[in-house]
């Protein structure tokens, strides 16, 4: 063979066997097998070779150029390879045969309570449903009769936005959306409106051991025809006794909310000083947790359903104080403090 060729393919091997990078693989190639490359050029050479000689030297090029082309190919193959082994050994180790650790999260009170609530309400056939936390005035008030500048506003120091929506300050809000999307069932195949509706909730409250900015609350209605407050009474009895599944004492109060009449407040006995009285409960020994009422013939009206024809009742419950209540929960600000410690005692007791 000839000198110069067997000088090539020795270069050539002891570049690639040096070459670390894909850069330093694609520089051998140019330099060898490119159109300017060492090779290229002994093949354009041939022409000035005597007739003799082109067909041994021809055949020689020809073997040393496959030699090239194979050693390139293999070489970046082999740094392909490397590549790969390197990012599999820089990722994080996954074993999906070890043992799964329980420790890792839980669900938080409050989840777990709305979670109960709503297999309970499901099981006496109303939907879940879900509304906005951002609404506007009209949804928030005027639609639930309490026009602009009505004093009932004061009860809720609510968040404007500059663009004039507000953050919702009570589940109410979805209550005129609710009776305008089941209204046609009712009236056209008699369906009744049994829907309950949990949201987060959002006031500017000075915040206490029962109150808090941000909270939830699970609303429901009901409308169809004859219904009565013994109906309100009954859904209020069994979802309690579902959720705490002990005796407890409740009360029912007279109540003002524009959106119901007659209106009541549900009270229950505070479960964490037994009706003694403590900061849970502003030391009055009762909690208020769940006002409620036959819905105001307005709020009907407005939710295109006739008030002569249909009645409902609805309820506004505090979600966030049946957590505390049920756990035992002293003080609402632990809820919202994001303390693991404090919050991963709880778990779903179903
Ligand atoms: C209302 O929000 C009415 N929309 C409820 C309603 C609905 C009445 C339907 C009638 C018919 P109130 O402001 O009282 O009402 O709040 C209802 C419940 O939410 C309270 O009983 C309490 O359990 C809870 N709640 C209210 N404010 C706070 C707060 N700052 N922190 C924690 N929970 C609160």
């Amino acid at each position: 063979m000839d000198e110069k060729i067997l000088k090539l393919k020795e270069e050539i091997e002891k570049k690639l066997s040096s070459a670390s990078e894909p850069d330093d693989i694609e520089k051998v190639r140019v330099s060898y097998l490119g159109k300017k490359g060492s090779i290229t050029a002994l093949l354009k050479g041939m022409k000035d070779l005597a007739a003799d000689q082109k067909k041994a030297f021809g055949a020689d090029v020809n073997k040393l150029k496959a030699f090239a082309a194979e050693m390139v190919e293999k070489k970046s193959e082999e740094l392909k390879k490397i590549q790969i082994e390197r990012e599999i050994a820089m990722m994080p180790t996954f074993d999906i045969t070890s043992p799964v650790n329980t420790d890792l999260g839980s669900y938080h009170p409050i989840t777990l309570v709305q979670r109960q609530c709503e297999t309970i309400f499901r099981s006496m056939g109303f939907t879940v449903e879900d509304y906005p936390e951002v609404v506007t005035d009209y949804e928030c008030f005027e639609a639930v009769n309490i026009p602009k500048h009505h004093p009932a506003r004061d009860m809720q120091d609510t968040y404007y936005l500059e663009n004039g929506q507000l953050l919702k300050s009570q589940t109410t809000a979805a209550q005129n959306a609710i009776l305008k999307k089941y209204g046609p069932a009712l009236k056209e195949k008699g369906v009744p409106i049994k829907a309950i509706f949990p949201g987060r909730c959002f006031r500017n409250e000075a915040t206490d051991a029962c109150h808090e900015n941000t909270f939830f609350q699970m609303e429901g209605v009901m409308v169809d025809k004859n219904i009565s407050i013994s109906n309100l009474i009954y859904f209020m009895k069994t979802m309690l006794s579902e959720v705490f599944r002990k005796d407890i004492r409740v009360r029912l109060r007279p109540g003002f909310f524009p959106f119901v009449e007659p209106g009541f407040e549900l009270d229950i006995s505070c479960l964490i000083c037994g009706g003694e009285g403590c900061p849970s409960c502003k030391h009055s020994g009762w909690l208020e947790l769940c006002p409620c009422g036959m819905i105001h013939p307005n709020v009907l009206r407005e939710g295109g359903i006739d008030p002569e024809e249909y009645t409902g009742f609805a309820f506004g419950l505090g979600l966030t104080r049946l957590a505390m209540m049920k756990y035992g929960i002293k003080d609402i600000r632990d809820l919202n403090s994001g303390s693991l410690r404090a919050l991963s005692q709880f778990t779903d007791d179903e």
